[in-house]
């Protein structure tokens, strides 16, 4: 029997390459950019005005890619040990613990795209991981890879929402995937959880107060009653995706040692800092190194804060 060019990617993609699941869909989001449109007009994006620009390429996919056919979304498990990092006095959110995923996951889709242009010499690919202008999840969403979450992660049932999304558009007309037929039912414990309030009921969020956005994004460090509010979240935050029940204890932890604390880079030089080391380099291979030194007077600021309460 004739394996098709959608089998063998798929073949490829999750038993070569490692990654969790490997699904195809349109390029288009459809009817999912208005909500893109909306939270945009709401002012959600703050500081991130790369979001603005991103609009166009969002909603029209062939200005990335010429002729662009398909998307192929895959995902990778990061859950790392519950250590340190998510119960001390501060914590630093899973996906940043180990190497950057945008390099990790970024030279994995590469092999992707050499392997479908061995195949087909005449395919071309445009691949991304979170920086680049391509609607992750509401492509995930709809190649059926998990159902968006009121915390607005994406969740896939077995698997929960500790996963990063890596898309490669392409030229190529892979067979369709469906979306999944599944949501949160009556669920709200993420609403309630989130410190700030910043998850609004309509599956969308209050980005400017989300803590994740305020200790990674946004340009000025964070005042004292934010840091209080932020209960120690000094880099992301994880609390609406602890709550969810579909991150249960039993989902195993990741293959991909680079995304364990022992790869070490991240949180290692978190540690440094919050034992008040002077380093002001971060390492290259963390996702920390991201933000420059931009967030270095909010940890400054929090060490303070939380060292001058100890002492009170
Ligand atoms: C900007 C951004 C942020 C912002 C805003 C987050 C947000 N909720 O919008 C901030 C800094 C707050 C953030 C935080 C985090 N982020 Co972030 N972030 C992004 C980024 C770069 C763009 C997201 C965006 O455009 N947001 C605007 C909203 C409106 O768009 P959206 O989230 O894509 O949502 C779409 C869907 O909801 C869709 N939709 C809605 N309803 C429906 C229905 C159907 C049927 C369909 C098809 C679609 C659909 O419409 C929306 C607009 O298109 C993406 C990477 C990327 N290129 O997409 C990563 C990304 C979303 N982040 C990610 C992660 C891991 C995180 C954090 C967990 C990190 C942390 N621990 O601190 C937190 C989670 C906070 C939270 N509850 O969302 C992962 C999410 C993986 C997943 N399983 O969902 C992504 C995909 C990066 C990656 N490649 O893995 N992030
Ligand atoms: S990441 Fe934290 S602050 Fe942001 S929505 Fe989730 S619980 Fe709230
Ligand atoms: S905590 Fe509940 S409401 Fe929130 S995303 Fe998980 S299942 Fe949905």
């Amino acid at each position: 029997m004739e394996v098709s060019l959608t089998d063998s990617v798929y073949h490829f993609a999750t038993e070569t390459v490692g990654f969790d699941d490997c699904r195809f869909t349109d390029p288009s989001v459809g009817g999912a950019i208005d909500s893109y449109k909306e939270w945009l007009k709401d002012g959600n994006c703050g500081d991130m005005h790369y979001l603005e620009r991103h609009l166009k390429f969002k909603e029209n996919p062939a200005l990335l890619l010429k002729d662009v056919k398909s998307a192929i979304v895959l995902t990778k498990n990061y859950k790392n040990t519950r250590a340190r990092h998510l119960t001390g006095r501060f914590k630093i959110a899973r996906y940043a613990v180990g190497r950057d995923y945008h390099i990790v996951v970024l030279n994995r889709l590469k092999k992707i795209e050499s392997f479908i242009k061995k195949e087909d010499p005449g395919v071309t690919c445009y691949c991304g991981v979170d920086t680049r202008p391509i609607a992750e999840r509401s492509l995930a969403i709809k190649a059926g890879i998990g159902f968006l979450g009121k915390n607005t992660m994406v969740i896939k049932p077995g698997m929960g929402s500790y996963f990063f999304i890596g898309v490669i558009l392409t030229t190529y007309p892979f067979k369709k995937d469906k979306p999944l037929a599944w949501d949160c039912g009556q669920c709200r414990l993420c609403i309630d959880a989130c410190p700030t309030q910043a998850i609004s009921e309509n599956y969308s969020l209050r980005t400017t107060q989300c803590i994740s956005y305020q200790t990674i994004e946004r340009k000025s460090p964070l005042t004292e009653e934010e840091i209080s509010k932020a209960a120690g979240w000094t880099f992301g935050c994880d609390i609406c995706q602890e709550v969810c029940p579909y991150n249960h204890e039993k989902i195993p932890l990741t293959d991909w040692g680079e995304f364990l604390p022992e790869a070490g880079v991240g949180f290692d030089f978190f540690e440094q800092i919050l034992k008040g080391s002077r380093e002001r380099k971060i390492p290259k291979e963390s996702a920390l190194h991201r933000s420059k030194n931009r967030l270095f007077p909010s940890w400054d600021r929090a060490l303070e804060t939380l060292s001058r309460r100890k002492q009170s």
